[in-house]
């Protein structure tokens, strides 16, 4: 069910403690941690702690706490003193989603090309 732990989940293991990561940031609904395949000197996760399947199962059920992933995101880019970011989801394996569990990734440090690839 959506917000439900899933065990067979990888996010919600680091949500749970089960798998290490480096956590950036915690709050009461999310949680930041960084990529273990970074993209750029910043690239950071940051996940709600509930599980949704993707950004739009996230959005359509449970949208303050997108909005609190949406808060985090800016939280990341003062923590890393980013002046410029880009805040991606991939939703969708054509767009390159892997992990069936919502992220935002906060990328920077470092100039950004658009279109993206
Ligand atoms: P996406 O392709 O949009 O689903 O992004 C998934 C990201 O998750 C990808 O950039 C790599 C990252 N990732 C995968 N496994 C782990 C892990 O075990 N720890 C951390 N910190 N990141 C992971």
């Amino acid at each position: 069910m959506a917000g439900e732990a899933q065990d067979d989940c990888l996010f919600c293991r680091i949500v749970a403690g089960a798998v290490p990561a480096t956590i950036v940031r915690e709050t009461e609904t999310t949680i930041a941690f960084r990529d273990i395949n970074p993209q750029a000197p910043t690239h950071v996760l940051v996940i709600p702690k509930a599980h949704y399947r993707d950004a739009a199962a996230l959005a359509a059920g449970a949208p303050e706490l997108a909005a609190d992933v949406l808060r985090e995101t800016q939280a990341v880019a003062e923590l890393d003193k980013l002046e410029s970011y880009r805040t991606v989801f991939n939703t969708g394996t054509g767009a390159g989603q892997t992990v069936w569990h919502a992220h935002a990734h906060v990328l920077g440090g470092r100039g950004l090309h658009w279109p993206p690839g």
